[in-house]
């Protein structure tokens, strides 16, 4: 067995030592934080094939990993919140008994890392020594997971030093779950191959993540969505702030005003686009400070500071285009780590979307030969000579579907140095938040943008928010809408209804509540009945940030209806970054998302309803000792529902 290090803080030693003795690793490390360490264990990864070099000239410093077939993206069915009672993990979380949870998962976790080594990585969320950030160590045996940890959260010596004797942490524990028996040679990608066996933890009260069976992305890297979501939102309700599935930027007028801007979308719904987003309004600059987690706390003049607790963005690979978002291309440039695209002849890496030609042939993100299609210069097939109409009939990408880069935020041509760093005037207090958007995928209905008259009604447009369900997902309910509230669904750490109640709660303990951020709905995805976008979207959308900058400077007038604040189109800015006019949509189609459709949001309340239905019907299950009115939607939020329904009439 393995000799446990000696650590300064006693919670760190106690807690390597715990997992030491059930895990049994052949070795122990201690994460420096450095960038030759990073490198010396990429190589090392490289010569036990589970990293493959990409060109240093075209890629310095850049891997390619592929993945095990079935462990490819998140996986919400094995994702547990286990608080000590069921009402507290609420009606959309997996429970389970704390009681039982661990001695199931400590059966697994015997023994698990025999011939491995274990890694401890201590981290922090957000800059280290700023007051909204949090400290987590990281006990794991995937070295991949080391790698991205150090592109995602700042890591290593820093944060023991910072930690002290008795700093506090959030404590983690991941294993791929794949001891190796001796002499028994490692796999590419080891994991636990059967879903059963895979278990994403969090036990709430506790504050602890315990992670096993797989080592992809938000499973495995534990400082993104079990920390800074699901357990930082335990910690936020509990302190009175706020931990979001939030991208931050930052905006700046041709008047030289600075606005600082969050928004939730759900996961593929177009964060990391928005937040490095190149307006095409001539004059506007956006910056980007974070692309998928925000936490804010309220400062005492009432405002919300926001800090990215990231360090890097793991984005989605599909789609990331020169002309979709050349800043996401660019911080991919170096120091990236690459998962599940294709390998290119020359050491490179294409993906489907990616906006230039895929190579004559290359190695697809199963380890399989891959060729240009004969009749599209964009796409590959499984042989030579394949037509493009062949590939889609056969649903076969290249590159996988949820493949992604995980790129160092220092990288990004736009990044906002200062707000990255958790400054504000050159205070650590994070940046001040002038607008909050929520979004989605809405087909139909729901307009380009809708500002909502109050805090309320801003939370009851979060609370409704959601993505139809296209036949990519779930077959038998194209057409539905999926609710991921404030795109938190899979991300909840407590009780939906208890969340929704804090949110209304930021209002009620503000200092001044005047001063909070005002809310907006966008939608950059209406489609036509033949399936086409209405709204170009991606730089284009820099027209609506303009119109929300104007209307908190209460420069523009709104269309005041019963659903929300909308745009008159005379006020959405339509010329192109030259100061000319040269945007083209059609005249009738931007009336058009820019309009009430009221049989639409007829519809749109009775589903919200059924949605709120389910919550509370769910909520009282099993909830006889509490009061069930606390653990029920808001009443505030359904009176936003019963009046709006009452506006639009039966
Ligand atoms: P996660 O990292 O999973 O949380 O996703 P995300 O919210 O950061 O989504 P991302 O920005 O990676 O976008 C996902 C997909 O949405 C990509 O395929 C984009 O091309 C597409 N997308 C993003 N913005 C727009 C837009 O304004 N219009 C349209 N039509 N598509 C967009
Ligand atoms: C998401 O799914 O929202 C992501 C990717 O950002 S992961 O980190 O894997 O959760
Ligand atoms: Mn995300």
């Amino acid at each position: 067995m393995a000799k446990t290090p000696k650590f300064a803080n006693a919670k760190v030693f106690d807690w390597v030592d715990k997992w030491n003795k059930v895990c049994t690793p052949d070795k122990i490390v201690v994460v420096k934080g450095t960038k030759k360490e990073h490198l010396d264990i990429c190589e090392m990864m490289v010569k036990n094939g589970q990293f493959i070099k990409l060109n240093a000239k075209k890629r310095p410093e850049c891997y390619l990993a592929r993945s095990h077939e079935s462990d490819v993206a998140r996986v919400e069915g094995r994702t547990f919140i286990c608080s000590k009672r069921e009402i507290d993990a609420g009606p959309t979380n997996h429970w389970m008994d704390p009681e039982v949870m661990k001695p199931l998962m400590l059966k697994s976790y015997k023994g698990c890392m025999k011939g491995r080594t274990m890694y401890v990585i201590p981290y922090a969320m957000g800059p280290i020594g700023n007051p909204i950030t949090q400290y987590g160590i990281e006990v794991t045996d995937s070295p991949y997971v080391v790698v991205n940890m150090n592109i995602m959260t700042r890591t290593g010596e820093e944060v023991l030093k910072h930690l002290g004797k008795d700093g506090d942490f959030i404590p983690c524990i991941h294993s791929v779950g794949a001891p190796l028996k001796k002499g028994q040679k490692d796999v590419a990608w080891p994991c636990a191959k059967n879903i059963e066996d895979k278990f994403i933890t969090q036990f709430p009260e506790e504050r602890q993540i315990w992670s096993f069976g797989s080592g992809y992305g938000g499973n495995a890297l534990l400082g993104k969505k079990c920390f800074a979501l699901r357990i930082a939102s335990k910690m936020a309700k509990d302190q009175g702030w706020m931990a979001e599935h939030m991208l931050i930027l930052t905006l700046t007028s041709p008047e030289k005003k600075q606005y600082h801007v969050t928004a939730a979308f759900p996961s593929a719904c177009g964060k990391t686009n928005l937040a490095m987003m190149l307006p095409k309004l001539k004059g506007w600059k956006l910056q980007t400070i974070g692309d998928d987690i925000a936490w804010l706390k309220p400062g005492e003049d009432g405002r919300l500071y926001a800090i990215n607790p990231e360090n890097g963005f793991f984005g989605v690979a599909p789609g990331t285009s020169n002309d979709s978002n050349p800043n996401a291309l660019k911080s991919c440039k170096k120091g990236t780590i690459f998962t599940n695209v294709v390998l290119t002849p020359d050491g490179d890496i294409w993906w489907e979307d990616m906006g230039v030609d895929a190579p004559k042939e290359g190695v697809d993100w199963k380890g399989n030969p891959c060729y240009r299609c004969v009749d599209d210069r964009r796409r590959m097939g499984t042989k030579p000579g394949m037509t493009k109409a062949e590939v889609k009939a056969s649903g076969y990408v290249a590159a996988h579907k949820k493949s992604r880069f995980t790129a160092p935020a220092e990288n990004c041509p736009v990044l906002d140095k200062a707000g990255f760093n958790g400054l504000y005037n050159k205070k650590p207090t994070g940046v001040p938040i002038d607008a909050i958007l929520f979004g989605g995928r809405r087909p139909s209905t729901i307009p380009l943008v809708n500002e909502a008259k109050s805090w309320s009604h801003g939370v009851f447009l979060g609370s409704a928010a959601g993505s139809e369900v296209t036949a990519a997902v779930i077959s038998d309910q194209i057409g539905q809408v999926r609710r991921d509230p404030m795109a938190m669904l899979p991300f909840f750490g407590y009780n939906v209804c208890d969340y929704f109640q804090h949110w209304l709660e930021m209002e009620r303990t503000s200092p001044d509540a005047s001063k909070l951020p005002k809310i907006y709905f966008v939608n950059w995805f209406r489609k036509t009945a033949d399936g086409k976008f209405m709204w170009p979207g991606f730089g284009d959308n820099s027209r609506v940030l303009k119109w929300i900058c104007q209307r908190i400077e209460g420069k523009v007038q709104a269309q005041v209806t019963p659903i929300g604040n909308l745009p008159l189109a005379k006020d959405i800015d339509l010329s192109n970054n030259e100061g000319k006019a040269g945007f083209t949509v059609d005249p009738e189609m931007l009336a058009k998302i820019l309009t009430v459709d009221i049989e639409g949001w007829k519809q749109e309340i009775r589903t919200i309803g059924e949605s709120y239905d389910e919550y509370d019907a769910k909520a009282s299950k099993g909830s006889k000792v509490l009061s069930k009115t606390a653990r029920r939607v808001p009443k505030a939020l359904r009176d936003v529902l019963a009046s709006l329904s009452s506006a639009l009439g039966k």
